[in-house]
């Protein structure tokens, strides 16, 4: 039997929570190892793995896999999750691209000054509402999935994209029925429930804790 994927990170979601969406969606159980120690950070440093001295780090199939985007791909790749063919690859790699677009304002908004949280949030409701938000729905009008009828990592990323935004914004998807629909209809997906089961490996949002882990850990 193969060995699992080990994931490597902080102890919160940050950029490899997609990466935890991805393989729980395509069934596929993995470790993870989780810094919240220097020592045991400046040892990962020092290894040699990290090829830009920054995580996500995944081990898979024997490979050292770093950079969010490659590492997705290859998930995406190998499970099935990536269209059928190199148009529909383009479309998913637009769609994906916009979702990371968006879950990246969200992260950030954590590691700013308190000031500045708010305006994040509000910046955060205006992409959503008047950027990302109406080219899902639309995408979505005559169709349940967005690329190719069958799920991708699109699906799959946007549903973490909502969920992380409504945390913020729980009426966000007022005027958005499409999206409303795709996220009932995709969180019933069995692997996807489970991922959203409580005790899943799905982090919670982040706290103080998880940003003075994080700063510690990198500055
Ligand atoms: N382009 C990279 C960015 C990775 C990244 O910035 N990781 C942060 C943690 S979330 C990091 O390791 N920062 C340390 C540094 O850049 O020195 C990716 O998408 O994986």
């Amino acid at each position: 039997m193969a060995a699992k994927p080990k994931l490597h990170y902080f102890n919160g979601r940050g950029r490899m929570e997609c990466v935890r969406w991805l393989l729980s969606a395509a069934g596929v159980a993995f470790d993870e190892q989780l810094y919240d120690s220097k020592e045991e950070y400046e040892k990962l440093l020092k290894s040699g793995d990290l090829m830009f001295q920054q995580v996500p780090l995944v081990e898979i199939d024997g490979l050292k896999l770093v950079q969010t985007r490659a590492i997705l791909s290859y998930i995406a790749g190998k499970y099935n999750l990536y269209g059928k063919d190199l148009k529909e690859r383009a479309y998913i790699d637009m769609y994906v691209e916009g979702v990371c677009e968006l879950v990246l304002l969200v992260l950030l908004s954590f590691f700013l000054p308190e000031d500045d949280k708010e305006k994040q949030r509000c910046l955060i409701k205006d992409k959503a509402l008047h950027r990302y938000f109406p080219v899902y729905n639309k995408a979505l009008e005559n169709q349940d999935f967005l690329v190719g009828n069958q799920l991708s990592m699109a699906d799959v990323l946007l549903l973490d994209a909502i969920l992380s935004v409504q945390e913020f914004h729980d009426d966000i998807l007022q005027d958005f029925p499409n999206l409303q629909a795709f996220k009932e209809r995709i969180s019933e997906i069995p692997t996807i429930n489970k991922f959203l089961q409580p005790g899943s490996q799905r982090k919670p949002m982040a706290d103080a804790v998880y940003v003075e882990t994080v700063k510690k850990l990198l500055y």
